[in-house]
C-alpha cells in the first residue's frame, strides 16, 4: 500500500515538476522588429516597443538593405554598455536576424547606421 502511494506521489510531483520546467521560460518573451517597413520605408517597424526586464527582441531583416542597430551609449541605461548590445554588422539578406535580450529597466534608442539620416531610429523601453 505505501510503496503504490510512493509511486503516486512521485508521479505527481513529476507532473508537477515538468509544468514548471514548460511553463517558466515561456514568461519570458521574444519581440520581432523588422528592419524595413512592409510598406518599403527606411524605418524599424514597430519604432516604438516596450517589452519587460529579460525579455528579448529579434530584428529580421525585411526591405531596403544594408540594416543594423547600433545603440546609442548616451541614449541607454547608466551602467548598460551599449556597444555590448549593439549588432554592428550589417545584414543583406531577406530574414537575417539578431537579438539582444535586455535585463535592465529604462529607454534605449537605437539606430542603423547607413539609414541614420533618413530617420530610421527605434525606441525600446524596458519595464
Ligand atoms: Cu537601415
Amino acid at each position: 500500500m505505501s510503496k503504490k502511494l510512493g509511486v503516486l506521489l512521485s508521479t505527481v510531483i513529476l507532473v508537477i515538476a515538468c509544468f514548471f520546467v514548460t511553463v517558466t521560460p515561456a514568461l519570458a518573451e521574444t519581440y520581432t522588429v523588422k528592419m524595413g517597413s512592409d510598406n518599403g520605408a527606411l524605418k524599424f517597424q514597430p519604432e516604438k516597443l516596450t517589452i519587460k526586464a529579460g525579455d528579448t527582441v529579434k530584428w529580421v531583416n525585411n526591405k531596403l538593405s544594408p540594416h543594423n542597430a547600433v545603440f546609442d551609449s548616451a541614449k541607454v541605461p547608466g551602467d548598460v554598455s551599449a556597444t555590448k548590445i549593439s549588432h554592428k554588422a550589417l545584414v543583406f539578406a531577406p530574414g537575417e536576424s539578431f537579438t539582444t535580450t535586455f535585463d535592465q529597466p529604462g529607454t534605449y534608442t537605437y539606430y542603423c547606421e547607413p539609414h541614420r539620416g533618413a530617420g530610421m531610429v527605434g525606441t525600446i523601453t524596458v519595464e
